[in-house]
């Protein structure tokens, strides 16, 4: 036996020792650097800087700017083409893949409008046989998640057809809608939540999600347009009167999450603009604009929607005065904002410059009539008819776009948490439209409360450590970035429509951010905590990351506007949408 007394005294022994307490103290050296850099990673320069010069930069270095976001496209692209094709997504860690949508490829389907809207011809000639080859077939023991299936696959389809005739994409549409067809077997004509398209098997709870029974008219509107079918005009027109019939006096014209299938009602109280509910709302403008505005039903649902929205969901944290939007139950919100909600900014901008929310009498529209049952519940209708209405949609509009941007920038990596809690000293909080009002009593001094350019609050390190919050107005309720679409949504939206160039800036601080943040190997993955500058990688890659985050990015930077927002109208998964239909018009 050899003795650790002799052994250590051999001279081989002793330089393998020192070189593991070397290799050791490297380790620790390193491993230490590198939690402190977690913390004290300095802020990027240009997140700080709010000057207006460096927002002024030449239309070349826009465009610059977008052949940036088109290679990130193409970067992610092609190793989802290389890994992953035809299955659903790509896991942009181990270069892997996974069937999370039925398996028929749906970053392929979701991404091709963007792939030419970017003149990505190469890869559409790619993706085209694929489609070709699409059969719609699942398992005889699973079910297609309908409203996934809709907004992506079938506003992949119908918009990109629309963008190239190729016949094959509507023929694939109108596959694809007869064979989920079975989903509206039920008495209201309400959506179940799922269908097996080879067997018919339906799966479904008798209470369906708002968002998932009302987000599939703009879709279903335009398939009938391009095919000439009826059958599809008639889906929407039951939802729609559905919608429309659904008692809503309670919740002040807002629908709840919760909507019986059966009939149609409401079966909860709970609502949102997040979660389970946006897209809901959003057809409601929509669909109006796809009728060319003459759709005066869907048009007044979204009028009784966005005011009790405003009047009753729309909170200023105490100190930043930062305007954000919650959910409530039984009219008592949680303060709780969701990253899903900042398409709401982008949206009531669209209503704010396509409406004449000032004179709505030129449209027969008398908001408080909107209400005329709904007593107590219809306070906020009376308040808001005092107002001018663009101007009010417009002021929430750029309030709530400048929270959902500070979101990101208050963050050291620069990306924005999943959800945000708010911190408000009474249980009630500050309603916005109080705060509007005293402002409004006072003389309308300044620019109206949560509006106006606010300067991000980053946390040192002792704050994060104390869970001190209160500097910042809100704690992380869930702290990933999912590479979601929303913000970018909204500061495109708000860009576009009203040609200030912040917003432009701010979506370029969100694109370079994801850049530095959320790039793999083979792409771009979710990432675990937004504080955390040496981020962690979920091995998710979702495809309406093609589908919308880039696109919206690719869009807001480009100097010309080939999807004009008169001509289009994009689905909730940012599927461009023609309003009037030709077969001959269109095309990029
Ligand atoms: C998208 O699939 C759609 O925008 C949907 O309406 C809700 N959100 C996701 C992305 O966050």
């Amino acid at each position: 036996m050899v003795s650790w007394r002799s052994l250590r005294h051999r001279p081989y022994f002793r330089s393998a020792l020192y070189s593991i307490i070397a290799l050791a103290c490297f380790t620790f050296v390193f491993s230490w650097n590198k939690l402190r850099a977690r913390e004290w990673m300095p802020f990027p320069s240009e997140v700080v800087d709010e000057t207006p010069e460096v927002w002024d930069v030449s239309p070349a270095v826009w465009e610059e700017r977008a052949e940036q976001v088109k290679e990130a496209f193409q970067f992610a692209y092609h190793a989802y083409e290389r890994h992953a094709m035809p299955h659903d997504e790509l896991r942009p860690v181990t270069g892997g893949y996974v069937d999370n949508f039925n398996g028929w490829g749906v970053s392929m389907v979701d991404g091709l409008d963007t792939m030419l809207l970017m003149g990505l011809k190469a890869e559409y000639s790619r993706a085209l046989p694929e489609v070709q080859k699409l059969e719609f077939q699942l398992a005889e023991d699973k079910v297609v998640p309908y409203f996934e299936t809709i907004i992506r696959y079938l506003g992949g389809l119908l918009s990109t057809y629309a963008l190239t005739k190729d016949e094959v994409l509507l023929q694939r549409a109108d596959e694809l809608a007869e064979k989920l067809d079975p989903v509206f077997s039920t008495p209201s004509g309400l959506p179940l939540f799922g269908v097996n398209p080879s067997t018919g098997k339906l799966e479904g709870p008798e209470v369906g999600i708002l968002a998932e029974v009302a987000s599939l008219q703009l879709e279903y509107a335009t398939l009938a347009k391009m095919t000439g079918k009826q059958k599809w005009q008639d889906r929407v027109n039951s939802v729609v009167r559905v919608l429309s019939q659904a008692k809503v006096q309670h919740t002040g014209g807002m629908l709840p999450i919760g909507l019986n299938v059966t009939d149609g009602q409401p079966a909860d109280t709970h609502l949102s603009a997040g979660a389970q509910a946006d897209s809901a709302h959003e057809y409601l403008l929509k669909l109006y604009l796809l009728s060319g505005k003459t759709d005066k039903v869907n048009l007044e649902m979204y009028l009784r929607a966005t005011t009790h929205l405003i009047t009753n969901l729309l909170y200023l944290s105490p100190n930043r005065n930062l305007l954000y939007v919650t959910d409530s139950t039984h009219g008592t919100p949680t303060h709780v904002f969701e990253h899903l909600s900042c398409f709401l900014p982008g949206l009531l901008v669209l209503g704010a410059k396509t409406l004449p929310l000032d004179n709505l009498e030129s449209l027969g529209i008398d908001l408080n009539e909107l209400a005329s049952d709904f007593g107590d519940a219809g306070k906020g209708y009376r308040l808001l008819s005092t107002y001018n209405l663009k101007d009010l949609h417009m002021w929430a509009a750029e309030g709530l776009a400048q929270t959902c941007y500070l979101s990101y920038a208050d963050q050291p990596t620069g990306l924005g948490p999943d959800e945000m809690q708010f911190w408000t000293p009474r249980s009630e909080g500050f309603p916005w439209m109080d705060i509007v009002e005293s402002w409004r009593k006072s003389g309308s001094r300044g620019s109206p409360p949560g509006v106006g350019v606010k300067s991000p609050v980053r946390l040192t390190r002792q704050q994060r450590l104390k869970g001190d919050f209160k500097p910042r107005d809100y704690s992380l309720r869930k702290t990933t970035y999912l590479l979601r679409p929303e913000t970018l949504e909204s500061l495109y939206l708000m860009w576009r429509f009203t040609g200030d160039v912040r917003w432009r800036v701010y979506g370029w601080r969100i694109f370079d951010a994801i850049e530095r943040n959320a790039k793999t190997q083979y792409g771009y993955a979710s990432v675990r905590h937004v504080e955390h500058v040496a981020t962690t990688k979920l091995d998710e890659l979702p495809s309406y990351f093609f589908a919308e985050t880039l696109k919206y990015a690719y869009l807001m930077f480009r100097n010309d506007d080939p999807i004009p927002l008169d001509q289009w109208v994009l689905n909730t998964e940012a599927h461009p949408l023609p309003i009037h239909w030709t077969r001959e018009g269109n095309n990029v």
